[in-house]
């Protein structure tokens, strides 16, 4: 009887610690969007807001199981329905500030801020270095 309570649990043990290696490995798999790119995830935009250099074609990808949309508030660009799975790309070919939306769902929106290529990097090494003190 004990031997086989043993057993039972070294098992169960040995199933837990197998289960856990690959839950570890699902999470590293699971990596973000790459550059210049934005998933719907959770019905959301992610990064909500996105720095790229005049010129650049940024890429949506729909991770989510529901239709979105990637509609430009001022008319610019509109995806269409873009299905799971699915993804849309739009080249930003002049700088500015440029808001989207998904009409599918309210709430659900992001920004494309386009710098000159060239100052893009700069902007935040502007400081002086500090000598000041
Ligand atoms: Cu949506």
């Amino acid at each position: 009887m004990n031997l086989y309570r043993m057993i039972f649990t070294a098992s169960l043990l040995a199933v837990f610690l197998f289960t856990a290696c690959e839950d570890e490995s699902n999470e590293q798999s699971k990596d973000g969007p790459g550059e210049n790119e934005v998933w719907m995830e959770d019905i959301a935009f992610t990064p909500g807001e996105l720095s790229v250099p005049v010129g650049t074609t940024v890429k949506w990808v729909n991770k989510d199981d529901v239709d979105h949309t990637v509609t430009s508030s001022d008319g610019l660009f509109d995806s269409g329905h873009i299905s799971a799975g699915e993804i849309y790309e739009y080249t930003f070919d002049s700088a500015g500030t440029y808001d989207y939306v998904c009409t599918l769902h309210s709430g659900m929106t992001g920004t494309v801020i386009v710098g000159d290529s060239g100052s893009n990097g700069g902007d935040d090494s502007d400081g002086g270095g500090g000598g000041g003190y």
